[in-house]
């Protein structure tokens, strides 16, 4: 059992079509705005149509591969793929097919069934535990209805995560929540046999535990998991943001921003070797996606990450809207002792 993630960024890919003989492709991502259509592949993808940054690419493809036989489907819209013991799976919904009714709002509406189809896979799949989740939605900062859709989008996914008596808080997966200009609800998602161990950051709030002043309900994500497979530790790293303790930090200050952002990145570093003192992470030789709210802005957050990385890190930087308006960078990232074998 193994999994592994590969990115273009680095190496060539084979075109869509060719043969993986020997590993199965779960499925991936492809982000950017590609100026020629290509065709489908034969997996599940998450596009994410937001400017790429910085890069002579106008988009660039990300994949997950597992040993082993795949096996492909399709649930309630859900496109996935399997292996023995991991899913990869992606749901788009047109949230303006959840007509708001009375006091529910149509996007909260579209991630809670999102997330309930979501949880009915994986129990009819037999994989239960959900390791990690990408969501992308439009508009994220904007008000309707009274509320702003990220906290919209945060009660559906906490109604989901109750209605299945899944624990909303503690046993949570790794995510990020980012706005798009336009699309419908993306959400992505990789899950498996075994658990995944959480990983909190002792320099903040557990988001599943912020306060009411962000929204009726809080969050429901651990800041990392930490997955470990025979012969193999990875670690997936949510969007992390310059929030200390539960407040955002450095407002206007993007790269007073980013220093913290990697600060916390490194803060989840050292608690994951804490949990798994054999795994070998270090913040150079991880995979990163980093959003910048302005594309302004990349200059000054690409010269932050060389600084603390060096120039050879594997970085995508991405234009896109983050969860609060205040915060004008946010990182993820992903750590396998496999990377780059796909
Ligand atoms: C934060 O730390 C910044 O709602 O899924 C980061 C990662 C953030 C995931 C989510 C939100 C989410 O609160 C925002």
């Amino acid at each position: 059992m193994s999994l592994a993630f590969c990115s273009d960024l680095r190496r060539p890919l084979p075109a869509a079509g060719d043969a993986f003989d020997e590993k199965c492709v779960l499925g991936g991502a492809l982000v950017g705005n590609p100026s020629a259509s290509r065709s489908p592949w034969p997996w599940p993808v998450q596009a994410v149509l937001a400017p790429v940054l910085g890069d002579t690419r106008d988009s660039v493809q990300e994949r997950w591969t597992a040993d082993g036989e795949c096996q492909a489907g399709e649930f309630k819209g859900i496109a996935f793929r399997r292996s023995r013991d991991i899913l990869f799976g992606v749901i788009e919904l047109d949230e303006h097919a959840f007509s708001a009714a009375g006091e529910t709002r149509s996007l909260q509406a579209a991630t809670e069934e999102a997330y309930r189809r979501i949880f009915q896979l994986l129990a009819a799949q037999d994989l239960p535990h959900l390791w990690r989740v990408w969501n992308y939605l439009a508009d994220i900062n904007r008000d309707t209805n009274g509320l702003e859709r990220y906290r919209q989008f945060n009660i559906g996914r906490y109604d989901a995560f109750v209605a299945f008596d899944r624990a909303a808080t503690g046993n949570v997966p790794a995510a990020c929540t980012i706005g798009l200009r336009q699309g419908r609800l993306s959400v992505a998602f990789i899950a498996g046999r075994l658990a995944a161990r959480p990983v909190e950051n002792p320099r903040q709030v557990s988001a599943y535990y912020y306060p009411a002043e962000y929204g009726p309900r809080s969050p429901t994500f651990s800041r990392a998991v930490l997955l470990t497979l025979p012969g193999q530790a990875s670690l997936f790293i949510s969007g992390t943001a310059s929030i200390v303790g539960h407040r955002t930090v450095h407002p206007g200050d993007v790269a007073g921003q980013s220093r913290e952002a990697l600060a916390n990145v490194e803060a989840l570093i050292v608690e994951a070797k804490r949990l798994s003192p054999a795994a070998a992470f270090t913040q150079a030789g991880l995979a990163y996606r980093v959003y910048v709210r302005h594309a302004a802005d990349y200059p000054v957050v690409r010269d932050v990450l060389a600084e603390r990385l060096g120039e050879a890190a594997e970085v995508l930087f991405v234009q896109a809207d983050i969860c609060r308006h205040d915060l004008l960078v946010e990182i993820e990232a992903i750590a396998s002792t496999a990377l780059g074998s796909c």
